[in-house]
């Protein structure tokens, strides 16, 4: 069966190690917590499509898979990217004052015009919580950010992380703020868009094959 959507986008999952990302990555493609966590051999990608405000789009998300344990993560993951997690651990301050730095990492090295949600991850260990919903709430509105506290254990508000975000780019896409042919925009139209175009329009050079802008 051949997949069919209007848009597709290129995710990251990013923040310091043991945050949870690729828990929250594995939440969203298989609905189920991820009980071993292998730190070398992780999940590095995953896709799916949603269903966003009448559109269906294809995620197409690429976790570090331990990459960030070593300050490795590479320019190369960055590229491209339409949209990204920022994660950090409610119960760890130090992966919240990370944030900066993976923030000005993400937009300078991925597009200018990234979307990025920050995730406070782990929301069931309330108990044993070091950073608030006030504070991260305040970085979130200086920074710019989106911002919701997950759980990637009972599922709480990981579906809603990723449409929020595809949400949001959606909204950017239509009022023209981001423009899926510029490339590197991590966008791409799908073969339901493209139909659409070649119908409303003249354009005869968005073929399926030269869509590709990522
Ligand atoms: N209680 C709880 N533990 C979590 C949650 N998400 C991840 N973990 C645990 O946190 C650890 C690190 O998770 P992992 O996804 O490997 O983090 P990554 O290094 O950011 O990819 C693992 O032991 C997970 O089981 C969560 O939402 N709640
Ligand atoms: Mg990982």
């Amino acid at each position: 069966m051949s997949e069919t959507y209007d848009f597709l986008f290129k995710f990251l999952v990013i923040g310091s190690a043991g945050t949870g990302k690729s828990c929250i990555l594995h939440q969203f493609i298989e609905n189920k917590f991820k009980q071993d966590s292998n730190h070398t051999i992780g999940v590095e990608f995953g896709s799916k499509i949603i269903s966003v405000g009448g559109k269906s789009v294809k995620l197409q998300i690429w976790d570090t898979a331990g990459q960030e344990r070593f300050r490795s993560v590479t320019r190369s993951y960055y590229r491209g990217a339409a949209g990204a997690l920022l994660v950090y651990d409610i119960t760890s301050r130090e992966s919240f004052n990370a944030l900066s730095a993976w923030l000005t990492d993400a937009r300078s090295l991925a597009s200018p015009n990234i979307v990025i949600l920050m995730v406070g991850n782990k929301k069931d260990l309330d108990a044993e919580r070091e950073v608030t919903f006030l504070e991260a709430s305040r970085f979130a509105q200086e920074n710019e950010l989106m911002f919701l506290e997950t759980s990637a254990m009972t599922g709480e508000h990981i579906e809603e992380a990723f449409l929020k975000c595809s949400n949001t780019i959606l909204a950017k896409i239509e009022t023209g703020e981001l423009d899926p042919e510029r490339i590197g925009s991590g966008i791409q139209y799908g073969d339901h868009a493209l139909r659409r175009l070649n119908r409303g329009s003249a354009r005869t050079s968005a073929g399926p094959d030269c869509a590709c802008k990522i």
